[in-house]
């Protein structure tokens, strides 16, 4: 990254020849977590979008409407503009081709070029794809198909403008190789280094006969030709910062920081843009980064497949927080992933809800219920006391793990791994979950010689959240915005928190909280099409483990016994039944029976393994009220505490939980 403060962040200018989807929304998205995260950062942040408005795709889409060009894309940007507006995208400015100082300024620079006899009349002879607007060469095509879009390619032979791209060609291979973040990720740069080391690169056609095309930029020296749709598309990365900032914006911001792009057109920009630079005598980009690709269900979307996703339909139907986790957690990012409504619901029970939702109403139920809904007081020296590491260590440690998140975060989110830095975050939460239930303190709240403990675990697992709440806000704006809420502050996310290294502490005692709705209310998973999301997650079904479940001892649903022997009623009354409300569920994992559930039994929580996995979706249970065996020793099952055991009816396989029709008080005596 450059040592300049500022930071210039574009996406790939879209086609207007139909409606957005998922992958317009991936690369716009993570495109806005990188801005928001940089501006947390403190960097003066310019973050372009827009819309590629010329062109034969244009130009046919509109026909197909039966309406002039300009018409059909005055009717479809607003749905991308709208789109990115319910998304939370954070952009500075949004640039649509069609804009008249953009075609000013495109031709200003053809001419430069053209005056330097850097473009050039020539005629050209080749194979052509009107789909994808180019020519190939011989060897390029396949029984007449091109070798991208797989469409019939014609012979065709004009008269055209060319650009002296040709002459560029060790110059970028130099480029490339002395900048070794120009091309990322790195598979992706050794490809176009592959490409420019064993092939002449060649001239590049720039124009367009009008009688084949005309709804482009008329060329400023022959008006009988418009410019090839990229060499217009491109230079949207600098007419943008002349006419949709103040002067002098190209100073200021010029050369990008990031262009960031879907694999499909890194050439474009690897080698046409770069060269079209070095032409114009200005620097190149500090880093393109071309991401992997979306396919639906192992399928290529496509309107012919009708399987191409809306993300205004999954944003509506999933929240739009959870729809920009599941795209940045799902896949690492650069590598391809196959998108599924069952995955996104999957991520959204096991990471959201159980995860950042779960600890967030679980400590402001404990704050509410302990500490008369504010932030407790906690004697400042608390966690640096002489013995504090002796009578908090997991305190501590939470503090400490979070002192150093922060850089590696930055770290993370310099290598675009989204994905494990979510991931990081997810591990952080799970720290406080458990010092949570280490400390109990639904136990300290009835020891009044436990209140400063008490207090201790309440104000780290709030504190924890606030500074959590800071880490998510690019990902989840939304969310950060509502954890703050609910903590009862108000936090400003457009100001650089991030800029200095977040301290502990933040979090005033008697701070009224503001306990709001569930932050992530679960969803039931589509049950058709189930399969696994991305070959490179989490493995979404669990396999069946062959041993731990499969003995009597490891499933803890009753069985009625063989022969029943009877028992006396003081024998009865030893087995301690109560009600409990299911707050979470998840797979153990790699278990096909077992189920970890978290129960609340009014005073206290609890985590139960049980073997109903087979007869139950986790997310089913979450809510119910059901019935437990209180006083049962605790058990490991595969490894995992089991602080009760629920009842079921069944044989040898579940039938059904048992219930209770009334809503009763979880912790009810069950008798
Ligand atoms: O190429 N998976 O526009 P475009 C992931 N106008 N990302 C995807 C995707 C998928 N299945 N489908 C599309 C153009 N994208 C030109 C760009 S820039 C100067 C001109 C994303 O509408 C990805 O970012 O075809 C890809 O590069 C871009 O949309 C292509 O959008």
């Amino acid at each position: 990254m450059s040592a300049k403060n500022t930071f210039y962040i574009t996406t790939p200018i879209y086609y207007v020849n139909d409606v957005p989807h998922i992958g317009h929304a991936y690369t716009t998205i993570a495109a806005d977590v990188l801005a928001r995260y940089r501006r947390l950062k403190g960097r003066d942040v310019f973050f372009l979008t827009g819309l590629d408005e010329h062109g034969q795709k244009v130009q046919q889409a509109a026909a197909k409407a039966g309406i002039a060009p300009q018409t059909h894309c005055d009717k479809l940007a607003p749905q991308f503009q709208e789109l990115w507006t319910r998304l939370n995208i954070s952009n500075d400015a949004f640039i649509r081709t069609t804009d008249g100082p953009h075609k000013s300024i495109v031709q200003r620079y053809l001419q430069e070029l053209f005056d330097k006899d850097l473009i050039y009349k020539g005629s050209y002879t080749g194979w052509y794809c009107t789909f994808d607007e180019r020519f190939w060469t011989e060897k390029d095509v396949e029984n007449g198909l091109c070798p991208d879009c797989k469409r019939p390619v014609e012979q065709i032979s004009e008269h055209n403008y060319f650009f002296r791209m040709g002459q560029y060609q060790d110059r970028l291979i130099d480029h490339i190789k002395a900048h070794d973040r120009f091309v990322r990720p790195e598979p992706r740069r050794n490809e176009v280094l592959g490409f420019l080391q064993t092939q002449k690169l060649g001239d590049l056609s720039i124009s367009r006969p009008k009688s084949r095309l005309s709804w482009g930029i008329e060329l400023p020296f022959d008006t009988h030709y418009v410019t090839y749709v990229w060499f217009d598309a491109l230079v949207n990365y600098l007419s943008a910062l002349e006419y949709k900032l103040p002067s002098p914006s190209v100073a200021r911001y010029w050369p990008a920081d990031l262009h960031l792009v879907g694999k499909d057109i890194l050439t474009t920009h690897a080698v046409y843009w770069s060269t079209m630079l070095m032409a114009l005598n200005l620097p190149l980009p500090q880093t393109i980064f071309a991401h992997g690709w979306w396919t639906v269900d192992g399928e290529k979307m496509s309107k012919s497949r009708g399987n191409v996703v809306d993300p205004n339909r999954m944003a509506a139907a999933y929240g739009v927080d959870p729809f920009r986790y599941f795209l940045l957690r799902e896949v690492p990012f650069g590598q391809d992933g196959d998108f599924s409504e069952q995955g996104l619901a999957r991520r959204i029970n096991s990471d959201l809800a159980n995860g950042i939702g779960n600890l967030l109403s679980r400590t402001l139920t404990m704050i509410e219920r302990n500490c008369a809904g504010a932030i407790p007081d906690v004697p400042r020296d608390y966690l640096d006391g002489e013995d504090a590491q002796k009578k908090y260590p997991l305190l501590v440690q939470a503090r400490e793990s979070l002192r150093t998140l922060g850089d590696r975060l930055d770290a993370l989110f310099d290598g675009f791994e989204f994905n494990t830095a979510l991931l990081l975050v997810a591990s952080r939460v799970s720290d406080a979950d458990t010092f949570i239930d280490k400390h109990e303190p639904w136990k300290l709240a009835k020891d009044p010689l436990k209140q400063a403990e008490l207090h201790a675990v309440l104000y780290s697992a709030a504190e924890c959240l606030r500074i959590l709440s800071l880490y998510l806000y690019p990902v989840m704006p939304g969310t950060a915005q509502k954890i703050a809420e609910q903590l009862g502050l108000s936090i400003d996310f457009s100001a650089p928190l991030l800029r200095n290294t977040v301290e502990w502490g933040g979090l005033q005692a008697g701070t009224k909280i503001r306990k709001g709705p569930p932050l992530f209310p679960r969803v039931e998973p589509k049950p058709e099409g189930a399969k696994p999301v991305s070959d490179s997650a989490t493995p979404s079904q669990p396999t069946p483990a062959p041993s731990a479940e499969t003995s009597a001892a490891a499933v803890p649903t009753p069985a009625p016994p063989a022969a029943p022997a009877q028992i006396t009623i003081d024998e009865f009354m030893k087995v301690q039944l109560k009600t409990a409300k299911v707050l979470a569920a998840e797979r153990v994992p790699k278990s096909e029976k077992l189920l970890k559930l978290r129960v609340s039994l009014g005073a206290e929580e609890r985590q139960i393994v049980a073997g109903i996995g087979k007869k139950y979706e986790p997310e089913s249970l979450v809510g119910k009220n059901i019935v437990i065996v209180a006083n049962l020793k605790p058990a490991k099952l595969m490894g995992i505490e089991s602080q009760g055991m629920v009842l079921a009816a069944g044989d040898s396989e579940v039938r059904g939980l048992i219930t209770i029709l009334e809503e009763v008080d979880p912790g009810t005596k069950v008798k």
